[in-house]
């Protein structure tokens, strides 16, 4: 489900599962968890590129699997996403996402795990998980806030609404939205010019950086997993991820 090249000094790693826009399973979690361990092995990549295949960058979780976990089984999910996520936001080399489509839910939190986001006019963004009955679990809650503003962070996961790469531009979220026929020459461009640079300065700015970032950021996962955890078994939760499935409306959120 992942593809993987290298031209020169940079890797492209793109999620090729377009059957079904992309979305993350636990087999994809595990997976990516391999890949990115891969990539952090081999000195001769210094920029790494996460884009998808076809329409979609990701278009989240995949429901079909989340729709009957348990809390516990919520909670476990949510540790695992945690563990391929944190793998690809740790990696020593920068790491650049080139947004081509949709990057909802798990998609948005992947992207927020690269150091910078580039994106196509196509491409959309949302945290859409409490229109599911759930909270955002791959880290949403933490990496958006420290990414965008409050209001704006507050206000995507809150409303579940989609933004365009315009908007998401002006929030910050990416740093650039190009034409999608010059999304990855762009990203390659960027991370060439990143690859140009002394190796050791570039990895240890960006660990200098981080740690502004990353401060407390692991309890706060965890935190962000059981607060997850909590929404699975509800009746809202079953109801909204079962519509998704089925291909049916949803009905009104009762709170239980
Ligand atoms: N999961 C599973 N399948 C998905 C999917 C998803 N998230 N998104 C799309 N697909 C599948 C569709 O079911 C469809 O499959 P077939 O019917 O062809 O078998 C295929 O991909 C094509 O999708 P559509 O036919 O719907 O394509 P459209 O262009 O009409 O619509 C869309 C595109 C992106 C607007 C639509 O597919 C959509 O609304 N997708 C769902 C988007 C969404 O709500 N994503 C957020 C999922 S929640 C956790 C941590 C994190 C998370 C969860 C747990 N833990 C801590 C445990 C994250 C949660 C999420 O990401």
């Amino acid at each position: 489900m992942l593809l993987y090249e290298k031209k020169g000094a940079v890797g492209i790693l793109t999620v090729n599962r377009p059957e079904a826009l992309n979305a993350i399973n636990s087999a994809l979690l595990d997976e990516l968890y391999d890949k990115v361990s891969e990539i952090a092995a081999d000195e001769s990549v210094r920029c790494l590129i996460l884009t998808g295949s076809g329409k979609a960058f990701v278009a989240g979780a995949d429901i079909g699997e989340m729709k009957d976990l348990s809390k516990q089984e919520g909670y476990e999910f949510g540790m695992r996403g945690h563990r391929s996520f944190t793998a690809v936001e740790n990696l020593e080399i920068p790491v650049i996402a080139a947004v081509n489509g949709y990057a909802l839910g798990g998609g948005c939190e992947l992207a927020l795990c690269a150091d910078i986001r580039i994106a196509s006019e196509r491409a959309k963004f949302a945290q859409p998980e409490v229109g599911l009955g759930i909270t955002p679990g791959f880290g949403g809650t933490q990496r958006l806030i420290r990414t965008v503003n409050r209001a704006k962070a507050m206000e995507m996961i809150l409303t579940a609404r989609t933004v365009s790469a315009q908007e998401a531009l002006e929030m910050g979220l990416v740093s650039r939205v190009v034409p999608g026929e010059e999304l990855m020459n762009t990203a390659l461009a960027l991370a060439e010019s990143i690859a140009a640079n002394a190796p050791v300065a570039v990895r240890n700015a960006k660990a200098a950086v981080r740690r502004s970032y990353a401060r407390e950021l692991n309890e706060d996962l965890e935190a962000e997993a059981k607060l997850f955890a909590d929404c699975f078994e509800t009746e809202d939760q079953r109801m909204a991820m079962t519509a998704f499935v089925n291909k049916t409306p949803k009905t009104e959120f009762k709170g239980k």
